[in-house]
């Protein structure tokens, strides 16, 4: 682990700390039965915004090697996101990619957006670390590179396969350290007149609506638009295309393409003192309710074990007295424990089979899909509710 001292987005040196959740597991680190008397991982989750320019981003970098190689995160696990991305590129490739063209996604994950594309003469290109989800990616036909994106992948993917017509990289850019390595990597890669469409979480939904649980060791950067729009101008990519979305808390989507256009430092700085007030608000709310479902005899499990649920239920150190289980439709997940507060994770059919009185749905952001996937729960008595209202 070590330490950034500069700004990710215009490389000044005036960072100071505007948000700490203190020491965390890793969000995405689930525990097997047999290692949960082992010690776990941890490190500071401490934010760090740029007085010059606005950028927020984690103080403390986690060798991405311990978070990405083994990954648990399965973006089919949702069918909305699927749709969601399978928008996404149908509307790259129909505005950006010839015939016979190259498409190339950065943390393509399980392939499933780039399988997404109907287009038979493109040529399509997966790029992510995981090598568990990049074997799945090749077994629907999704040929992946199992690395990380770098400046040399790139040379190499250009030289053997082609420059890129469409990049495509929706919420990986936030889980990258060595940005100026990234744009030089897609400098390289990306065709004269290409596009490249980056999707990120952001920062102003996250604050605005008290997302304090997708702060994690993987987001070492949380983007605003315009430190955002700085950091590609410093690389020679101008914005071409803006557009807002309902995904994960609040995301924006830019396009850009090769242009040079003047950088603009606009620090926006955000309520840190209320969210952090509000951050202790849902903490105590949660506990309040928690305590009170117990003591009038209640059972309550979590529905779905986002990276998120890690965060919230060790920031409000919700043990498995207060909930004991939850349920996630993940494999890989299944049979493992959340880190550092240990709920088991159990299949869905399991919510019906113990039927639970409540299910806290921790994966707040797929609510709707969730709940109406899970009618069975609440014609049977059971109840759903979100982590911030009760
Ligand atoms: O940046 C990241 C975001 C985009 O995705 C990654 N670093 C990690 C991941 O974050 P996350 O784990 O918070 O993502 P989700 O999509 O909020 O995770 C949803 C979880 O809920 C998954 O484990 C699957 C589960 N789930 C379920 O059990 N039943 C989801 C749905 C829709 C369901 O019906």
């Amino acid at each position: 682990m070590r330490v950034r001292t500069d700004c990710r987005a215009c490389r000044g040196k005036n960072l100071a700390e505007v948000f700490s959740l203190g020491e965390q597991p890793y969000a995405n680190a689930y525990v097997r039965p047999e290692d949960l008397h082992q010690p776990e991982p941890v490190a500071p989750l401490e934010l760090m915004q740029c007085d010059d320019c606005g950028m927020v981003q984690l103080k403390h970098v986690v060798s991405p090697d311990n978070l990405f190689r083994d990954y648990c995160f399965q973006t089919s696990s949702s069918s909305r996101m699927m749709s969601h991305f399978a928008d996404l590129m149908a509307e790259a490739v129909d505005k950006y990619v010839p015939f016979d063209g190259i498409v190339v996604e950065i943390g393509s994950n399980d392939g499933s957006a780039l399988a997404s594309i109907q287009r038979p003469d493109i040529v399509r290109l997966g790029i992510d670390p995981a090598e568990n989800l990049a074997a799945t990616a090749r077994t629907i036909g999704v040929p992946t590179i199992s690395d990380f994106f770098t400046s040399s992948v790139a040379s190499s993917v250009a030289r053997e396969l082609g420059k890129a017509d469409l990049i495509v990289a929706a919420n990986v850019l936030g889980h990258i350290d060595d940005l100026d390595d990234l744009f030089m990597g897609i400098k390289i890669l990306l065709k004269p007149r290409g596009a490249m469409v980056i999707e990120v979480p952001e920062l102003s939904r996250l604050v605005n609506g008290t997302e304090f649980d997708t702060i994690y060791h993987e987001h070492l950067s949380y983007f605003d638009q315009k430190p955002l729009s700085l950091l590609a101008a410093r690389h020679g990519f101008q914005v071409v295309d803006f557009s807002r979305h309902e995904t994960h808390g609040g995301s924006m989507r830019l396009t850009i393409s090769h242009g040079n256009v003047k950088p603009c430092m606009a620090s926006k700085l955000h309520d840190w003192h209320g969210f952090r007030q509000r951050c202790n608000l849902s903490r105590s709310r949660l506990m309040d309710f928690l305590t009170k479902q117990r003591l009038a005899g209640q059972t309550v499990w979590g529905y779905g074990a986002p990276a998120k649920a890690t965060v919230r239920l060790n920031f409000c150190n919700v043990g498995t007295d207060l909930m004991p289980a939850i349920v996630d439709c993940t494999p890989q997940k299944q049979g493992r424990h959340v880190p550092g507060t240990h709920q088991a994770i159990l299949t869905p059919a399991e919510l019906l089979a113990q039927q639970p009185d409540v299910a806290v749905v921790l994966a707040w952001n797929h609510y709707t899909e969730i709940v109406v996937k899970e009618w069975e729960f609440v014609a049977s008595g059971g109840r759903f509710c979100l982590p911030m209202t009760y």
